[in-house]
């Protein structure tokens, strides 16, 4: 299955799309490619592929037929042109901001990211001069008031790391389409099977693919899809020469392999979190949990025009605030204890403390989130057992 089969749904296309095994000598799966560099016939033929005249690999930094399988399906599954598989989530935006950026230039973004990117854009970017404007997207008003002039880029995660505020990708679309400024979307929490950021209107999505696009915790990357134009630019200026942010063929072959339960496993960790995300609300100790899918979500409704299914990720803050949240986490025995999210097991940490660290606690106060939030990544264990280790661990700090 080489080319583009619209009438097939995403399950499929997920496990088939850009590879035929007949090509590869039968191989059910693809070969990884272990080779930095490729042989050329001949001196002219190498200057014709160096020249775009011929068609052809060079350098793995460039591109590599496994990783080349990868890039064909994201692009399918996000419904983009062209994909950029990359060597992390950090890797595919530097490639897009130094592509698109240069000293001037501004960044419109929303006030809550993931702890490294808001770190890229607050604290280092500065630095090449160029300037991030942080707003809540969340009020799409908000996003007319902060472009100005020099507005390059908009960008976006939706649910929002780590407290899960859902932006309407298709009112701030609109909004830049009519600005001319391309709008990036950040869709690591949902991936395409539960939300199409391009479809509605976006220019770029960008992923880490860490997460639940790989699925099983055993590597990093990431992944940039969009038109053929902007991904040649992002291959050629932004991981050829300004990153070097390539992903390694093996880490492709992982992500492939990921990719076939993509769908199985979306449904799963979004059926056990919505579960929990009840049964969390309705426990005494807790203040406030952070689920798209509660009525008590003030997106809840822009969440689910735009979102399949409301995803695995879920936040809470404790009646007793960062004490007890840090005693929660400890009294947990099923669920790990760590960092990065999308993965089989069920991970728990603070991000004020661990994965949001980046932002001073000024920031924090100014940006939106708690000291005492903690944040769940839903794995794909037995929602029995996870409710007895969460809610057991509650009840546990009531006695
Ligand atoms: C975490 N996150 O939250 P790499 N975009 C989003 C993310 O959550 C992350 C990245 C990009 C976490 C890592 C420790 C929405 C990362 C960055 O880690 O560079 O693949 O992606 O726990």
């Amino acid at each position: 299955m080489t080319s583009k089969k619209a009438e097939y749904g995403f399950a499929t296309r997920a496990i088939h799309h850009g590879y035929n095994p007949l090509d590869y000598h039968g191989a059910l799966n693809p070969p990884v490619f272990l080779t930095s560099t490729y042989a050329f016939a001949s001196a002219q033929a190498g200057s014709d592929i160096f020249a775009g005249e011929a068609q052809g690999y060079v350098y793995s930094r460039v591109g590599n037929p496994t990783v080349s399988v990868l890039e064909a399906r994201l692009a399918e599954l996000e419904g983009g042109e062209a994909a950029l598989a990359t060597s992390s989530g950090v890797g595919a935006l530097t490639a897009v901001i130094w592509t698109l950026l240069k000293s001037g230039d501004e960044i419109v973004a929303d006030q809550m990211l993931y702890g490294c990117t808001f770190g890229l854009l607050e604290h280092h970017i500065r630095r090449f001069g160029v300037e991030t404007r942080f707003a809540d997207l969340t009020e799409p008003a908000n996003l007319k008031k902060a472009l100005g002039p020099k507005t390059r880029m908009v960008f976006t995660e939706t649910p929002s790391n780590p407290n899960m505020r859902i932006v309407d990708i298709a009112a701030i679309a609109e909004i830049c389409r009519k600005a001319g400024v391309p709008f990036v979307v950040d869709n690591t929490y949902c991936t395409p099977y539960l939300q199409r950021p391009l479809a509605l209107g976006a220019d770029i999505v960008t992923h880490s693919a860490t997460k639940y696009l790989g699925g099983h915790g055993d590597l990093i990357a990431g992944a940039v899809v969009a038109s053929k134009e902007m991904i040649n630019q992002f291959r050629f200026a932004g991981v050829k020469e300004l990153n070097g942010a390539c992903i390694s063929a093996f880490d492709a072959f992982l992500i492939l392999r990921g990719l076939k339960t993509l769908s199985l496993r979306m449904e799963r960790h979004s059926a056990t979190a919505e579960k929990l995300a009840r049964d969390l609300e309705a426990h005494p100790a807790v203040e406030h949990v952070y689920y798209p899918g509660l009525d008590s979500h003030p997106q809840k409704q822009v969440a689910r025009r735009q979102m399949k299914l409301m995803g695995g990720m879920i936040a809470l803050e404790l009646r007793g605030g960062l004490d007890a949240g840090r005693a929660f986490m400890d009294g947990v025995e099923l669920a790990t204890r760590a960092v990065s999210l999308g993965d089989a097991e069920t991970l728990i940490q603070h991000p004020a403390s661990m994965t949001h660290v980046t932002y001073t606690p000024d920031e924090r106060a100014r940006h939106g989130f708690t000291d005492g939030l903690i944040r769940i990544s839903v794995g794909l264990e037995d929602y029995e057992d996870l409710r007895a280790d969460l809610i057991g661990a509650l009840d546990r700090m009531g006695r």
